[in-house]
């Protein structure tokens, strides 16, 4: 996560009283580190408990849980799949931290210091052989209550498998391999999800919850619908700031993101690039709704798309009302604005598949049609000209590929600076988002220093 690898949050939480099991006071700091010598109590590096659900369990709301570099499991029984971090109102879990294998145990790098969530509670995993991961935990990690304001920052969560049951089509554990959001509003922040496998998303949303990501990545996950991000027909509201999708793939809608009816979700400064769906919607498929009630809304705010597929054709967004197959399209509210979605001419070039409604589009640029490659809206799309699309590795979608504007390139200066939600102070990679007094289109803002 380039150039915010140091966030840190000061997370304000309302203390609670507890039943007097706990030893620790209300707002204090709780160590984790898998290399302690066992026996601690949590309360510095030293006495560091080895197993981050003693700190989970020990701690009230308010509490700052500390997790050095390593690997945690939700469970030590390798039989335990139902077994997860259950994150606790209140309570932050801050990963990233070089704890007592380091000089100076306090010392904070989240990619340095990898602190990793994994579902492989059976030690087996081999990226080469995916029957290794039908023993993994359902879901990692997983946030409950409604009030629920808990804060996860810095980790990676690995290797969910809530995909075992689809099989016997019971899908309700066949959802967030990653994180299962049930209700609540948590915080994901800095937060890798990768290598995660479920019927429906690395991350599902469900019961009214009402999750924040900002500076997170899904990578690599895969799933039926929705590979990174899956939203059920329930009430919803999802905030996405300065995240990153890469190579997600989905078997059926939606490559990164599927939404069901009944919410909204608002994304700022986003990538999404080289996800995959084997229905609709190479990055997004969103569920419309035939008689306008009961949508799903997007507003994508400065967004870049580059290199999502889909064989499934979109519904244009153009200003038409009828749908290709002539029913009536109503518009979802959804508004995109200064964003980018491009593609090569020679790829099945669908990123967003709205169902039976329509967005507002702004001041974005769209991709090319497959076949003719021709520009899909009036006026024609432009070469954008990104700095390096393929990175130096000539492979798409991988973490070098660089989709800064280039020199000349038209989206600079052509975005508009009166938007829905009101424009950030940085772009994706921490530059001021304005700079020449207009905003550029996409997800950076141009610099001539690269
Ligand atoms: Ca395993
Ligand atoms: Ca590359
Ligand atoms: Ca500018």
């Amino acid at each position: 996560m380039r150039g915010k690898a140091n966030l840190q949050r000061i997370v304000l939480c309302v203390l609670f009283l507890s039943a007097g099991l706990c030893t620790a006071v209300p707002g204090s700091v709780i160590y984790v580190d898998d290399d302690a010598a066992g026996a601690g109590n949590g309360t510095s590096w030293v006495e560091a408990f080895a197993d981050l659900q003693d700190a989970i369990a020990m701690a009230q709301g308010g509490d700052e849980i500390r997790v050095a570099q390593g690997l945690y499991t939700p469970t030590q029984d390798p039989l335990d799949r139902d077994a997860t971090f259950d994150l606790k109102d209140g309570v932050s879990i801050l990963g990233g931290y070089a704890g007592s294998a380091g000089m100076y145990p306090d010392f904070r790098h989240t990619e340095f210091f990898a602190t990793i969530l994994s579902g492989d509670i059976d030690r087996n995993d081999d990226s080469a052989d995916p029957n290794t991961k039908e023993g993994n935990s359902r879901h990692v990690v997983t946030c409950a209550g409604p009030g629920n304001a808990a804060v996860l920052d810095g980790v990676i969560v690995t290797g969910g498998y809530a995909a075992g049951d689809i099989r016997t089509h019971n899908y309700s554990d066949g959802r967030g391999g990653g994180v299962f959001c049930r209700s609540g509003a948590p915080e994901f922040i800095n937060c890798v999800f990768r290598d995660n496998y479920s019927g429906s998303g690395a991350v599902y949303v469900t019961g009214g919850s009402r999750p924040v990501f900002t500076h997170c990545i899904w990578q690599d996950n895969y799933a039926n619908t929705g590979a990174a991000i899956c939203v059920g027909r329930s009430s919803y509201l999802i905030r996405l700031d300065y995240c990153i999708f890469r190579r997600n793939t989905a078997g059926g809608k939606g490559g990164a993101i599927y939404a069901d009816i009944m919410g909204e979700i608002q994304m700022v400064n986003c990538l999404f690039v080289g996800n995959t769906a084997s229905d609709s919607g190479g990055a997004i498929s969103c569920r419309g709704h035939i008689d306008g009630t009961g949508r799903s809304v997007f507003n994508l705010l400065n967004c870049t798309f580059y290199g999502n597929t889909s064989p499934v054709f979109d519904t244009p967004p153009t200003n038409s009302t009828e749908s290709p197959d002539g029913s009536r399209v109503y518009s979802s509210g959804s508004i995109i604005t200064n964003c980018i979605f491009y593609n090569e001419p020679s790829e099945m070039a669908v990123s967003i598949k709205f169902g039976r409604s329509e967005p507002l589009i702004i001041t974005s640029i769209y991709e090319k049609e497959p076949e003719s490659g021709q520009p899909r809206i009036v006026p024609p799309a432009p070469d954008v000209l990104f700095a390096n699309p393929y990175g130096p590795d000539g492979i798409q979608g991988t973490e070098d590929d660089d989709f800064r504007p280039a020199p000349g390139s038209p989206v600079i200066d052509a975005g508009t600076n009166e938007t829905v939600p009101k424009l950030p102070p940085t772009d994706l990679d921490g530059n001021p988002r304005i700079l020449n007094a207009i905003v550029d289109i996409g997800a950076y803002e141009f610099t001539d220093s690269f």
